[in-house]
């Protein structure tokens, strides 16, 4: 039993612990979020990749664009009303969640695979999914390479740090082909290689090899076979224990996501403020207190909206039809048109 002074002491010095711990975690109660530290800097830092057409590239003119690039402006825009009040850094397969950790990004968003082990022992929390993907293989057409069977004895270039390392590991011993794994830390390196001939195969995610080969010398001399290895869900990340600034981010992509289901887009967003659909009403914040509830204005979503776009257009013009991708929206269509994406209601 402990002694009564004991006990007091105890008791006295509890909160002084907790309090101590939630400065560390940032533990997003009223105080101590990144939220607050965001808005008093007035712009938020995004770690992207940088280096992929359609997700994070620079354009020509050094401009950022791409759909991990708008989540981002996504945010600015609810938080400032001003889309480029962001700064991008560079990050690559290895350093992105050191990144994160430390707090040199206050938002990874850059085609990154939401697992368990990311998501509790690295440390992050895990937004709503941007883009469901599955891991490819690209190889030369003239190479004859069809299927898995056919990669016995090539080698395979991949990316070190990444989830694509281990998928083709696990599936190729599973059923028992032999390879040779070539891993590189910088993806240009990567593909270089395997443009060179000194890799017969490259795998990564699916979308990812669309959009490199966009970027070699003769695109339609390559071919993405029709494999899937895995389930890849591309999410942005942030710090594990700061729910304040994870609800704008998280609610952020719910918002691009239920605006595309109510028929809300970038050039009607501002007619539809008068609109007598409650749902509508409640998600442009011209009834009710949703944004006030997470921190921010009553019309972050029109904000959002009006700047970036929803969700289909923002595919739409990074990936879709109107980009150089084309990819199909496949898995990414809302739930209701024959695909996954679902976000729970603004109510
Ligand atoms: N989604 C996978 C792969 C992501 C990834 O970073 N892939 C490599 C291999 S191509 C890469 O560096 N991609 C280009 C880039 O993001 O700069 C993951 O989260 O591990």
């Amino acid at each position: 039993m402990l002694k009564r002074k004991w006990r007091l002491l105890l008791l006295a010095t509890l909160p002084l612990v907790f309090s101590l711990n939630a400065c560390a975690g940032q533990s997003g109660g009223s105080s101590g979020s990144r939220l607050d530290t965001i808005k008093s800097r007035g712009k938020v830092i995004c770690g992207v990749s940088g280096q992929l057409p359609g997700f994070s590239y620079v354009k020509p003119n050094g401009e950022y664009a791409g759909l991990d690039v708008d989540v981002c402006r996504a945010i600015a825009a609810a938080l400032f009303d001003d889309p480029k009040k962001v700064e991008f850094r560079n990050l690559n397969a290895k350093e992105r969640f050191t990144a994160v950790q430390t707090g040199e990004v206050d938002i990874l968003s850059r085609n990154t695979t939401w697992t368990i082990s990311r998501d509790t022992s690295v440390g992050l929390e895990f937004a709503p999914v941007v883009f469901y993907d599955g891991q490819g293989i690209m190889v030369k057409k003239s190479s004859n390479i069809k299927k898995l069977e056919d990669l016995k004895g090539k080698s395979i270039c991949t990316q070190t740090g990444t989830t694509n390392e281990q998928n083709l590991s696990d599936q190729m011993r599973q059923r028992g082909i032999e390879y040779k794994p070539l891993v590189f830390e910088d993806v240009n390196t990567t593909f270089t290689t395997y443009q060179q001939g000194r890799c017969e195969a490259v795998t990564s995610d699916r979308s990812q090899l669309v959009s490199r080969r966009t970027t070699l010398p003769k695109p339609d001399e390559h071919l993405v076979f029709d494999v899937v290895l895995s389930k890849e869900p591309l999410a942005p990340a942030v710090a594990n224990g700061d729910s304040k600034w994870f609800d704008v981010v998280k609610w952020t992509v719910f918002a691009l996501i239920n605006a595309e289901e109510l028929g809300v887009n970038s050039q009607n967003v501002s007619q539809l403020a008068s609109s007598p659909n409650p749902e509508v009403k409640r998600l442009l914040g011209t009834e009710g207190d949703l944004g006030k509830g997470i921190g921010l204005t009553n019309d972050f979503v029109s904000r959002i909206i009006k700047h970036v776009g929803n969700y289909g257009e923002v595919y739409e013009r990074n990936l879709g039809k109107n980009s150089e991708l084309k990819l199909d929206r496949g898995p990414n269509k809302l739930w209701n048109k024959g695909g996954i994406l679902y976000a729970p209601p603004f109510r």
